[in-house]
């Protein structure tokens, strides 16, 4: 992201604010986008009723803030913030808003409306000092196409306004199984978006991976090989950046283990194997079973909802392999859950775009300012609009990214996979891009980058290529040039050290 065009973003915003400043409605949004350009990312967790939309919110945070399962409160919009104390607001759909008592009960925190009902509070906001979310906030949203109609209504047309941008900035979408409505979802969220700078900022997650193969231990394989089948879908490719299986509750129990937990895996650990295996079939002989002794009912009602079968099966056969103590433990069952991969293509393509993503945001709801309040004396701002879209190499990237997905362009498909990558398909950073190792040398990056490069003006100025191509090639060798840059610069410092 290039400093022009943060600073353009934030200067439209400003310009927009003088002809727009006598109109309170209007200035308040405004003032509203120029502080979201200096706050976190926003993303908004999306998907069905129990797709385990609020577990995978708590297994990213790392603690059990988000309500999970029943209640009132997952009916809510809840958006998840940074702040040093722990604060909980309520903003009612008419009133003032107020803080509500921070609780926590049995680790997990609650809610407390008093009398106020769920379908009378607009969303509730907390803030929460937890490291994750210093660099992104996390929007929990009630199912969409829920059975419930009304709950539904509220995250699409939250995250789906017809007239103005997304609260969100990006969204990760969980489903258990690919169904029409997931698809209509992610094609409206990305049509709101569009306009004309259209993009694609939507992650798909296997949800709930572990129940994939009924919780046996290769569960999490065969949810790969569905995710990765779905990865290659026409439709979803479309909408989304890339899909990953993610077994959350696994996630998030692992990553807030207790000590009681891993007790009670050991002693399982410790039965011996055709004992364990038989209890192990399903849920409810795990819960009737008389071994081992010490293992009461409600210990084992609690590590089937914390852990699920394919979670206590694992951590079982861990035990058993040597992990013996329960950090390790936690680490190696959150790495098997699937969490990693997503965190790493959450940092990928959200974060490192982070930038762009809300400069563009910023655009969007400007240019639907102009379109429903048109004024006599916006010429000038619109043309400053009209520029940064057109001009920003981040957008140009951005949509390029979304055309190739989505239309195609004509290349060839070796060209047009290689144009996705240099263009930040797989990820912004110029390793990423040039499809390099993290730790490549910076003479590697600018042998690699100039190999494109010319490749690509090669490929530019071929007669062969197709002339609708040629805007495609433009912005793959604006990104080469702008890789070999940094890498140059790279050595420049190398050498000077
Ligand atoms: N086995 C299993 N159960 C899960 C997983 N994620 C969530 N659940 C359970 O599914 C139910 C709904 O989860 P929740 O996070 O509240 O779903 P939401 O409605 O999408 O927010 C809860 O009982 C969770 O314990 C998972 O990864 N594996
Ligand atoms: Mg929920």
């Amino acid at each position: 992201m290039t400093a022009s065009t943060v600073t353009g973003a934030a200067d439209l915003v400003r310009e927009a604010l003088e002809v727009y400043g006598d109109d309170p409605a209007a200035a308040s949004i405004l003032h509203g986008y120029s502080r979201r350009l200096e706050e976190p990312l926003r993303i908004a967790v999306a998907g069905m009723v129990k797709a385990g939309k609020s577990t995978l919110l708590n297994a990213i945070i790392g603690e059990e803030i988000a309500p999970t399962d029943t209640g009132e409160c997952t009916r809510i919009v809840t958006w998840y913030r940074f702040g040093h104390t722990p604060r909980i607001t309520m903003y009612p759909k008419d009133g003032e808003s107020r803080i509500l008592p921070v609780k926590r009960v049995d680790g997990r925190l609650v809610f407390m409306l008093g009398n106020v009902q769920a379908e009378d509070v607009d969303k509730l906001d907390v803030e929460w000092p937890s490291p994750m979310l210093r660099t992104m906030t996390l929007i929990d949203t009630p199912g969409i196409a829920s059975l419930s109609e009304d709950v539904s209504a509220r995250s699409t047309s939250f995250l789906t306004p017809a007239d103005t941008p997304s609260e969100a900035d990006a969204v990760i979408y969980l489903m258990r199984h690919m169904h029409s409505s997931d698809l209509r979802f992610l094609e409206s969220f990305r049509d709101t978006e569009a306009g004309r700078s259209g993009t694609v900022n939507a992650l798909a997650v296997l949800s709930r991976a572990d129940e994939v193969g009924a919780g046996r231990i290769d569960s999490l394989l065969s949810a790969g090989e569905i995710a990765d089948r779905y990865r290659r879908d026409h439709n979803l490719r479309k909408l989304a950046l890339g899909v990953v299986p993610v077994a959350g509750l696994l996630a998030q129990s692992a990553r807030t283990m207790r000590q009681q937990d891993f007790a009670a895996l050991q002693q399982l650990a410790g039965l011996d194997r055709t004992d364990r295996e038989k209890m192990l079939i399903s849920a409810d002989r795990f819960l009737r079973s008389a071994k081992p002794e010490g293992l009461v009912r409600e210990a084992r009602a609690s590590l089937l909802a914390r852990y699920g079968l394919f979670g206590i099966r694992l951590a079982v056969v861990l035990i058993r392999n040597g992990f013996d103590e329960p950090t390790p433990l936690a680490h190696e069952l959150a790495r098997r859950s699937g969490l990693d991969p997503l965190l790493d293509l959450l940092s990928r393509q959200f974060q490192a775009r982070a930038e762009a993503l809300k400069a563009r945001t910023a655009l969007v709801g400007v240019e639907a300012l102009l379109r429903m309040s048109p004024r006599p004396d916006t010429g000038k701002l619109a043309a400053a609009l009209e520029r940064l879209q057109v001009n920003a190499h981040e957008f140009r990237e951005l949509r390029l990214l979304a055309t190739l997905r989505t239309t195609g362009v004509p290349l060839s498909p070796d060209l047009a996979a290689e144009a996705e990558g240099l263009i930040g398909g797989w990820g912004p950073a110029s390793h990423m891009r040039l499809g390099l190792a993290a730790d490549a040398a910076p003479d590697d990056l600018a042998d690699e980058a100039r190999r494109f490069l010319l490749k690509w003006r090669a490929v530019a100025e071929n007669p062969l290529t197709d002339r609708a191509a040629l805007d495609a090639c433009r912005v793959v060798i604006r990104s080469c040039e702008g890789v070999l840059a940094e890498a140059s610069a790279l050595q420049r410092l190398r050498k000077s050290a």
